[in-house]
């Protein structure tokens, strides 16, 4: 490594790139492997900066998620568990797009204005200042996180923390724990959390004679770190009596793992194709299928039906499905006093947004990204949060956690919440905790996969498109991103087009990840909202 991190993981030389521009977007810094090693290093960087004027454990996560295996990416984690700061953000992109020269100046000025803001000395290290670095499997894992711990040796934290093999939201899990002083650093902590109340919440589970719920589930682990998850999650002490068996595919442990990581398989290739991934030809009509993608932090429910029919159960139908589940709970309880809401953003299904308000419930719409999500869910004592593309969890205010403390004499709702609870991961969307979530509520109201399809709700038809785009900065949008505000003229083109067509509605938006402007229409029909995502992809273009 020379001081900025320019090697990269074949061990050639790397300048920093000049004639790019590099963003922490909606999920760090997400590029093409070759790219990422200096980005590693000065995120290992502002990571220690973090660390030392917090004076706590800091995540780093290698990962470039459901993309495929030539990229690589790093996110910094909060000592909360949550994502980085949006200031810090800024930084980050700053430290980044800095030139070789600049770089190390930069670099000093910055650690002296964080350190002084915080009121130590520049040289200051605290005592608990630490970076937790984690991976999922990809090639390149290996060599970028040494370039983050590199990174943060030059911000003078030594402490530092490898975590290989690990999931994302497993990442953002332990990161929590370790500090919180009660707490304890147990790698395996968040799994057996997760199977113990799932356990405890089957056993109690209403309907004793199952007549539509088959405890079997069909897993595609997107050749991604997931696949090595979901056994420690089975290789529970009480293993023979698991209420339900998994098979696994898409489960490549070995150097196979990276040339099919995430492709043609995985949660955002079944959400954007609507088909089944590869080896599933065989699988049986009525049969529940779910999908992780490559960091397992995303989980999507799959079935053909008795009639060939390929159905998808998104993140909102999964955010639907909880709503119903617990609404339930605090109705049994008259717990009138709790408040519950719901998180969404623009490629929420419009039949989703419909069924929440029919239980009373006005979802929030906010832009794209867990970090925006999350946030908004904490303002309720119970708040659902999910994108469209499987990220989400379930989050719980203080007050909920008094009113579910264990008390002799507890009323059954009450134990099913606190259960269900503690089977989600509520620091952060976490595909196989989701899966234990959904599956405990399936077998609680002795559902199949097509009652759940067929009793909440059915998708509007709706259409996605994505067209290159170099200069994305054109564009701004509402908050909510459901309209743009420039360019104008573009958002009355795209006004005119969707009043064209019943029961409509249509947004363009900047990638936050990717050179590309997103298109998603909603109509009548499957033709009729392409058709639509087709003529505003002209207009845009
Ligand atoms: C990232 C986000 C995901 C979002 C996607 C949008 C996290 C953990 N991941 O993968 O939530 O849906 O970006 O990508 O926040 P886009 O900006 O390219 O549409
Ligand atoms: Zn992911």
């Amino acid at each position: 490594f020379t001081r900025a991190g320019n090697v990269n993981f074949n061990g050639n030389f790397c300048p920093v790139l000049q004639d790019k521009k590099f963003r922490y977007g909606t999920a760090g810094f997400r590029y093409p492997n070759e790219e990422m090693t200096f980005i590693a290093f000065r995120i290992g960087f502002l990571a220690s900066l973090r660390a030392r004027s917090l004076n706590q454990v800091v995540g780093v996560m290698v990962t470039a998620s459901h993309n495929p295996t030539g990229d690589n990416g790093v996110k910094i984690i909060e000592p909360t568990g949550h994502m980085l700061e949006n200031d810090w953000e800024h930084l980050a992109t700053e430290l980044v797009n800095a030139n070789d020269t600049e770089f190390e100046e930069l670099a000093s000025s910055t650690e002296k204005s964080i350190m002084e803001k915080t009121g130590l000395k520049t040289e200051t290290i605290p005592d608990n200042a630490k970076i937790f670095i984690g991976s999922d499997t990809r090639d390149s894992s290996p060599w970028l996180m040494r370039a983050v711990a590199r990174g943060a040796e030059f911000g003078r934290v030594l402490k530092v923390n490898e975590f290989v093999n690990f999931t994302t939201p497993q990442l953002h899990y332990i990161v929590y724990a370790t500090n919180k002083p009660n707490l304890s650093f147990d790698r395996l902590a968040p799994v057996r959390k997760t199977t113990d109340a799932f356990f405890e919440f089957i056993k109690r589970c209403p309907s004793k004679q199952l007549e539509n719920y088959k405890p079997s589930l069909i897993v595609d682990c997107a050749n991604g770190v997931g696949a090595l998850w979901v056994l420690e999650y089975l290789n529970h002490p009480e293993q023979k009596n698991f209420p339900m068996n998994i098979t696994l595919k898409n489960d490549a442990k070995d150097a196979a793992a990276n040339e099919y990581l995430n492709r043609d398989c995985g949660a955002d290739f079944v959400k954007l194709w609507r088909t089944f991934p590869r080896g599933f030809k065989n699988v049986p009509s009525e049969t529940r299928c779910a999908a992780l993608d490559g960091d397992a932090d995303r989980l999507v429910y799959f079935y053909s039906n008795n009639n060939g029919v390929f159905i998808l159960l998104d993140g909102d139908q999964i955010a639907a499905l909880y709503a119903k589940f617990l609404i339930k709970q605090l109705e049994l309880l008259g717990a009138k006093d709790l408040s519950i809401g719901v998180v969404q953003t623009a490629y929420a299904n419009g039949n989703s947004s419909r069924y929440f308000r029919s239980l009373g419930i006005e979802p929030a719409i906010v832009a794209t990204g867990v970090k925006n999500l999350h946030p908004k869910s904490e303002t309720y004592d119970i708040g659902i949060y999910f994108e469209a593309n499987g990220h989400g969890t379930v989050t719980f205010s203080e007050k909920f956690w008094d009113f579910v403390k264990e008390t002799p004499a507890d009323p059954e709702p009450k134990i099913m919440l606190r259960l269900f609870s503690q089977i989600i991961n509520d620091i952060v969307g976490d595909g196989i905790a989701d899966l234990f979530a959904v599956e405990a509520i399936l077998r609680y109201f002795d559902w199949s996969i097509g009652d759940w399809a067929s009793k909440i709700y059915t998708d509007v038809p709706s259409a996605q498109l994505k067209i290159p785009f170099r200069d994305r900065s054109i564009f701004q949008t509402t908050p909510d991103e459901t309209r743009l505000i420039k360019p104008e003229v573009m958002q009355k083109e795209i006004d005119v087009w969707v009043s064209k067509f019943h029961g409509a509605r249509a947004f363009v938006r900047p990638s936050g990840t990717e050179p590309i402007v997103r298109i998603y229409a909603e109509a009548d029909t499957d033709e009729n909202a392409l058709h639509l995502a087709y003529r505003i992809a002209h207009v845009v273009d």
